[in-house]
């Protein structure tokens, strides 16, 4: 999550508080008959004072988000719905100040900035307050009852409550297709409640949506691209296209692979399907912890990152149990598990923070240290979802995460400091600038980083075992990184395909979980083995839906790193093929990637782009270039299947257990 964008708006409507200074400074134009020029100091003085103010009110937001996020209460939920209740009820104000500057003449960046202003929110505020404030509430609700979810089996002293973390572990780990079954249909129980609240939400954001301008609140998302709502859903689908035989050769790979462990009859579901329950992820959005399952070339390569990071673990472990030797109470001993965990998450934290800096960007803060929240906290509920956050504009960054010693998490620390370094790049730049090019940039920075850790870098920091340059081992490497990066892509487009469907009401209230999985069947080809009828909500079970964070995003970054991969990599002077290539240490390429990501908004995004990569469009021949070896390799392994699944095929009934 960005918080940036609920808060963007935040400074217009403090800079409005402010305006009749401005008015005094332009009746002095005024005076000297120049019409137009006075019409441009108004508005640049207008957008000169909500910048400044922004940054001075800023902080009460976050502070608040912050708080109901890392400790959720009744209280800090009230208090959060509040504060966001204020900013949402000053920045319906404040756009409608800044109407009348639109089309008058000013300096392209105060225009840019009021275009920003107006995008700056991913929950339109309604115009009435009674219903302003039900928004809140209703939004503020569903991402804590998310957070504070859990999977509660047995009775009485018997009962056992588990969270998404427990849950997912499960997927991770377990290969045992019952249990699975379970982890995967109890974490789907949680949204179930949250069905009206989301019907309610979407009817108010979509009245916020309206008194803005816009047809619904999916139009006013995808407004955010500088091109026409029409426009950037085309590209989307065009992407989507070049990408689509690439997931489709994966997608027939594990299928023959699930079959082979679980089956014929329970390795797929109806039409050729993969069975939801056993992708190792709660969402089918990265299959890397089917590893296990799916890696081509047993031991080629060995990058084995779980096992090195749970060996470092086990050390910090151990190294804390010795300073309780001889008085380890039960207490102590939990404590001591605790320790161990915090140092193996900072660790991995220093390792992230390196790649950064070897790029000759700047430590993070000491209050990055300080403040941010690392592990799981025992005494409360959190929002575990990862996230980063720039509190102030000043310095204050931190990231929030419950982080466990694995792979998956390893690669989100990376992702999330791209979002801090962003933050910190960009900090001097006029507060409504202050945000990602577009939104799919600041989900790719960190991503970019990720592409980066190359199997040799791997080697050089320690984690894994020295690389063999074999076939098998590129191969194994390539496979890696594709069930992360490849598996994503038609996950990171239903979701908004589906709540385009909502907001603009093709998709009905009573058929949110019919369309929600014939989206998944008809990008992921992803299925349940049993119908999940309307009494389900399983949107809600995705944090992004109930937190309101729009996703195509993340589908655009997965095109949008290897972009940006492929031109550190000329940055740095890389030769040979694209895989291969790590700019680790590079300060050539750092210097680029920053200068980058100071831009921040100020330019439209294919400006910023064309200044790192020389071009001005999205593409995904990146991403094919990157995945040239595997797919051939794919091409091989699936000769004689046939690949492709049918999306419309009954479900049936769910295979006997056992
Ligand atoms: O939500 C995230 C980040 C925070 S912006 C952890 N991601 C998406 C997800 O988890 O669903 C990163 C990849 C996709
Ligand atoms: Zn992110």
């Amino acid at each position: 999550m960005n918080p940036r964008n609920t808060l963007l708006a935040l400074a217009i409507g403090a800079g409005l508080l402010s305006l009749s200074a401005c008015k005094k400074d332009a009746s002095s134009d005024a005076a000297t008959g120049d019409t137009a020029a006075t019409a441009k100091n108004d508005a640049d003085a207008f957008v000169a004072r909500i910048n400044q103010e922004y940054k001075a009110i800023y902080p009460d937001l976050t502070a608040a988000q912050w708080l109901s996020s890392t400790y959720i209460t009744d209280d800090t939920q009230a208090i959060a719905a509040k504060a966001n209740e204020r900013y949402l009820t000053l920045l319906n104000t404040w756009i409608k100040a800044a109407k009348p500057f639109e089309g008058q003449k000013m300096s392209p960046e105060s225009a840019r900035t009021i275009l920003l202003l107006k995008l700056s929110t991913a929950m339109p505020p309604p115009d009435d307050a009674k219903k302003l404030e039900e928004l809140t509430k209703i939004a503020t609700k569903m991402e804590g009852d998310y957070g504070a979810g859990k999977y509660c089996t047995g009775e009485g002293d018997k009962q056992q409550c588990r969270d998404l973390g427990e849950l997912s572990d499960v997927l991770a780990k377990s290969r045992d297709y019952q249990a699975q079954l379970d982890a995967w249909q109890g974490w789907h129980t949680i949204s179930q409640p949250m069905r009206k609240d989301y019907v309610r939400f979407s009817e108010l954001v979509n009245e916020g949506a309206k008194g803005m301008g816009f047809a619904d609140t999916g139009e006013m998302w995808r407004s955010g691209y500088d091109m026409s709502p029409a426009e950037i859903a085309a590209e989307t689908d065009r992407l989507w296209g070049q990408v689509k035989p690439l997931y489709e050769q994966l997608h027939c790979y594990a299928r023959t692979k699930l079959k082979a462990k679980y089956g014929a009859d329970k390795g797929q579901v109806a039409g050729g399907m993969l069975p939801a329950h056993l992708m190792g992820n709660m969402w089918q959005q990265d299959w890397g912890n089917l590893w296990d399952v799916l890696e081509p070339y047993k031991g080629a390569g060995s990058l084995d990152i779980n096992s090195a990071l749970q060996a470092q673990y086990q050390r910090n472990l151990s190294a804390a149990r010795a300073k309780i030797e001889g008085e380890a109470t039960a207490e102590k001993v939990v404590e001591a598990d605790r320790e161990a965990q915090l140092a193996t998450a900072k660790q991995m934290t220093q390792r992230a923070e390196d790649f950064y800096v070897s790029l000759g960007m700047p430590k993070l803060p000491e209050s990055y240290w300080q403040k941010t929240q690392f592990i799981q906290p025992r005494d409360r509920d959190v929002v575990c979802h990862a996230s980063a956050w720039d509190m102030t504009m000043g310095g204050d960054v931190r990231t929030k995460m419950c982080i466990k010693p694995n792979e998956e998490e390893f690669t989100t620390i990376y992702h999330e400091l791209g979002h801090v370094y962003y933050y910190l790049a960009y900090n001097d730049k006029p507060p409504l600038f202050q945000t990602g090019a577009h939104d799919g940039f600041h989900e790719a920075i960190g991503d970019t980083i990720v592409l980066g850790m190359t199997p040799k870098y791997l080697e050089s920091i320690g984690l894994v075992n020295a690389q063999d340059q074999s076939k098998e081992a590129l191969i194994n490497a390539q496979m890696r990184m594709a069930l992360a990066k490849v598996s994503f892509m038609p996950f990171g487009l239903m979701i908004d395909r589906w709540r385009w469907g909502v907001f603009d009401g093709s998709i009905k209230p009573d058929h949110y979980n019919q369309a929600w999985w014939e989206l998944k069947a008809k990008y992921q080809g992803v299925g349940p083995i049993a119908p999940r009828g309307e009494e389900f909500f399983d949107a809600g079970a995705k944090y992004h839906v109930p937190g309101n964070t729009p996703y195509t995003r993340y589908f655009l970054s997965h095109i949008l790193q290897f972009q940006f991969y492929k031109a550190l990599c000329d940055a740095a002077g890389h030769k040979g093929p694209l895989y291969e290539c790590s700019y680790y240490g590079n300060k050539d390429a750092g210097q680029k990637y920053w200068a980058m990501l100071g831009k921040g908004a100020s330019q439209p995004w294919q400006k910023t782009m064309k200044e790192l990569t020389g071009g001005e469009k999205m593409d995904g021949s990146a991403v094919l270039e990157y995945f040239s070896p595997l797919q051939e390799w794919l091409k091989q392994q699936n000769e004689g299947q046939s690949c492709g699944w049918q999306a419309g095929a009954p479900v049936p009934a769910p295979p006997k257990a056992g």
